[in-house]
């Protein structure tokens, strides 16, 4: 395996393991979802013989940016659907974020709005590129939804941003929410 399939592959599993199944890897999430940085490595090591300069590289190389290490401690920036509270700050969000997703999600965005389904929170981007990434992952036809954050923001919604700047939000309301058409 090429060492760029294995960072893929070994940053996929940290996602999973840090978001969804610590304990797929003997491991637990404290309150704020930091495990600590040895017992991860362990666990890479002994499951694809990853040494730790490694697994550094898997962080530092992420192109999103999806894990923080620090003091000895890591986890996952956002994504999660194990019980972990980030303890991030609400923020005052840029004037419009976008959300990618199916088109044959539209009928049912329109009657309840996005919700987060199985994660914490809707994902919403600051630029249409990154929405497009995360909407042209999924199969068949995608739509990019312009959603009104200045609004919805001063009509009393919080909104997070993590680490890694992604948009966080509990849901957007249907009013909040239109198909870009990419004229702003
Ligand atoms: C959809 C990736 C029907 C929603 C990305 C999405 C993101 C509805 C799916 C991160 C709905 C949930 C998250 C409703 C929402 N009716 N469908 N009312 N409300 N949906 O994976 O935003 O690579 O939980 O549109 O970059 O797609 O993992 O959320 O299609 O930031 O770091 O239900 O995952 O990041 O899917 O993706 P997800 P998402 P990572």
């Amino acid at each position: 395996m090429t060492q760029a399939k294995l960072e893929t592959e070994v940053s996929k599993y940290m996602s999973y393991v840090l978001r969804h199944a610590p304990e797929a890897a003997g491991l637990t999430l404290d309150a704020e979802g930091w495990v600590s940085f040895d017992e991860l490595e362990k666990a890479l090591m002994s499951k694809y013989g990853v040494s730790r300069a490694d697994i550094i590289a898997v962080i530092e190389n992420n192109p999103k940016k999806r894990f923080t290490l620090a003091h000895n401690r890591i986890r996952a920036n956002q994504g999660h659907s194990v019980d972990v509270d980030l303890a991030l700050n609400p923020s005052e969000p840029p004037a419009t974020l976008f959300h990618g997703t199916s088109l044959v999600n539209w009928q049912s965005i329109e009657r309840e709005g996005l919700q987060k389904i199985q994660r914490h929170h809707v994902h919403l981007s600051a630029d249409v590129e990154t929405a497009k990434i995360v909407a042209t992952r999924r199969k068949g036809e995608y739509l990019i939804l312009r959603v009104d954050a200045a609004r919805m923001f001063s009509e009393g919604h919080s909104f997070f941003v993590s680490d890694n700047g992604v948009w966080l939000a509990e849901s957007v309301p249907v009013q909040y929410l239109s198909p870009d058409t990419g004229t702003p």
